[in-house]
């Protein structure tokens, strides 16, 4: 653990990231920024925070507002506030995930001891459009539904989620609350197997603020198609995932020994 050094972490601050000519309450403008420091890397795990006084004078706003700020990062995971010690902070979720088993978001977090979460962006039912209807192999005119969401782990953001399904297997959008694949899995469809292509990208600045982070911040970009076991396909999966906040694993196995062909060993001879 580092000591508290105010004074270090002071030149970060910027106090016009808080303003009343703002429509946001002072403290969420508050916890917005404390909450980008953080998961931008510019303040480190376990690193002490101001006192509330000077957090309070350097932004101008009450010690209420400061405490309600702390509050909120406090019930988020992003701090911890130990008695007579201060406010320190407490790193956020890095998950790591093997790419060669087929999860849900919610498991990958429960495996974890996380508590997966979305914010629901969009939850609607449309016509495919010709690029889906070409991937998921629909027919002109055919009924999907369109699931867009931030996927959130302890409450911290981690990816941009837009999820491309059938009408058939979902005929109705509103009855994902939690886990998509739960309720895929109820109605018997079963994610079976899966291709995923991952690219690295850097974060618009709409994408960024959806995720809590800087606009160009890294990230990688995710298509996951996925089969049932029949192998038609399920699921067409378009993800911004924060390059802070994910790893992604690959198990690698030595190849089997090649055996010498005839022309090989009677060159050695
Ligand atoms: C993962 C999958 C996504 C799937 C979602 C279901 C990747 C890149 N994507 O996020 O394809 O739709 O899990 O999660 O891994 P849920 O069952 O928790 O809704």
């Amino acid at each position: 653990m580092r000591n508290p050094a105010p004074n270090a972490a002071e030149p970060l601050f910027n106090n016009q990231a808080v303003s009343s000519a703002r429509a946001l309450p002072l403290y969420m403008q508050l916890a917005q920024h404390l909450r980008q420091l953080i998961m931008g890397g510019a303040i480190n795990d376990q690193d002490a925070l101001p006192a509330e006084r000077e957090l309070a004078e350097r932004f101008s706003v009450s010690r209420v507002t400061v405490r309600k700020a702390l509050q909120s990062l406090t019930d988020e995971g992003l701090l911890q506030q130990r008695q007579g010690a201060g406010t320190f902070v407490s790193a956020p979720p890095r998950v790591e995930q093997p790419l060669s088993v087929l999860t849900s978001f919610t498991e990958d977090m429960q495996s974890r001891g996380l508590t997966a979460g979305s914010v629901w962006l969009d939850r609607t039912t449309g016509t495919a459009t010709s690029d889906e209807a070409l991937i998921l192999g629909l027919s002109l005119g055919e009924r999907v539904s369109r699931l867009r969401r931030i996927r959130l782990a302890n409450g911290v953001p981690m990816a941009i989620e837009n999820s491309v399904v059938p009408s058939r297997f979902l005929p109705d959008p509103g009855a994902i609350t939690g886990s998509l694949y739960d309720v895929l899995r109820t109605r018997g469809h079963i994610p079976h197997r899966a291709l995923q292509r991952l690219s690295a990208t850097s974060l618009s600045e709409d994408h960024a603020k959806l995720l809590d982070t800087q606009p160009g911040s890294p990230a990688l970009h995710i298509e996951r198609r996925t089969f049932l076991p029949t192998g038609g396909m399920l699921e067409l999966v378009r993800s911004h995932y924060r390059g802070d906040a994910y790893d992604f694993v690959v198990e690698l196995q030595l190849s089997a020994p090649s055996i010498p062909s005839r022309h090989d060993s009677e060159a050695g001879s």
